[in-house]
């Protein structure tokens, strides 16, 4: 695709605003991508494990906009299972050409099957036992949702296939890659594209806490939510049909024990966030998702507790 140099720099303060929430970095991001010349955009393969796909839906159409940008300007995507036309062993042929032809980036959807090894197969062996190869030849692994972070859904209670996050898998097949993981059910698009073009224009990892990025996880949601005020007045919601402005504590938000930026980075094109559509923040970020505990804590799970102790609640 041709730009104009206008172009060009509205794209650049697009991903500067994406990866650092406002413009300043523009010149930098800009100087990163005239490095790149068009035959030396990094490549980009996609796998998925055990996930519902719904990472890759969120990261395609949140901001479609977005998203083509990225694939025609940033990265040359080369293998994704949802947008390939090829099916089968040419599907595979593919992975194989990229992986064999030059550095990639691999961005790795879902937890892995380490009991259950046949719950997931690839190429007619199971992910477990290929999906470390492919890493051993990335330049870096991104694990895309909180499956793929944390186990998520697939791990959660007997967790009968055994599944496993990417670290731990990593660990288990001496991976030693760098990772950087972007949790959510689903992620935000943002924090993927803008991860991954960030790691694109400068080289350089951004700055990780707990091996996710600072800047898109930085405080708990409870101390950025628009209805602190009334969390702090003791407004709770009780009815969902008249009361749209009231803290949903008592209806199992989980803002307090969780680190992101929802409030302000917000979703589908920056439209709107979970509690300001009057739902309660299901903590589909945290490492614990999707707990043992009901997904809606109900008011009498927290009665004569004290604020610590229904924080721990939260989290269990
Ligand atoms: Fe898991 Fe993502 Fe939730 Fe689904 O890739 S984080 S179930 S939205 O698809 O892995
Ligand atoms: Fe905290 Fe949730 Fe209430 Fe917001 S709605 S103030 S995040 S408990």
């Amino acid at each position: 695709m041709n730009m104009t140099r206008r172009q060009f720099l509205e794209n650049c303060a697009k991903v500067s605003s994406m990866v650092f929430g406002s413009c300043v970095f523009t010149n930098e991001i800009a100087e990163g991508f005239t490095r790149l010349s068009e035959s030396k955009r990094p490549q980009l393969i996609f796998i998925q494990s055990q996930c519902c796909t719904g990472c890759s839906i969120s990261a395609t159409y949140g901001n479609e906009e977005d998203f083509i940008n990225f694939i025609s300007n940033i990265v040359r995507l080369q293998v994704h299972p949802n947008l390939s036309f090829s099916q089968g062993t040419d599907y595979m042929r593919s992975i194989i050409e990229v992986s064999n032809s030059g550095p990639f980036y691999l961005v790795c959807e879902g937890s892995v099957p380490a009991r259950m090894k046949e719950a997931c197969i690839f190429n007619d062996e199971p992910m477990y036992d290929y999906l470390h190869k492919l890493m051993k030849k990335a330049a870096a692994v991104v694990a895309s949702g909180t499956c793929a972070c944390y186990g998520g859904i697939p791990a959660s209670n007997q967790n009968v296939t055994g599944a496993i996050p990417i670290d731990e898998y990593m660990r288990r097949m001496k991976v030693n890659k760098p990772l950087i993981k972007i949790p959510g059910c689903p992620i935000n698009p943002d924090r993927l594209l803008g991860t991954v073009a960030y790691i694109v224009a400068t080289g350089k990892i951004p700055e990780l806490v707990k091996g996710v990025p600072k800047k898109y996880y930085p405080d708990l949601i409870h101390n950025q939510c628009g209805r602190y005020q009334a969390f702090n007045q003791g407004h709770y919601t009780k009815n969902f049909e008249t009361e749209k402005l009231n803290c949903l504590l008592k209806n199992g938000c989980r803002g307090p024990v969780t680190y992101s930026d929802c409030p302000t980075r917000r979703w589908n094109g920056k439209v709107s966030v979970c509690i300001e559509s009057n739902a309660p923040c299901i903590g589909c970020i945290h490492q614990e998702f999707p707990f043992r505990t009901a997904l809606y804590l109900e008011e009498e799970s927290f009665k004569d507790l004290t604020w610590s102790e229904m924080k721990k609640q939260m989290e269990k």
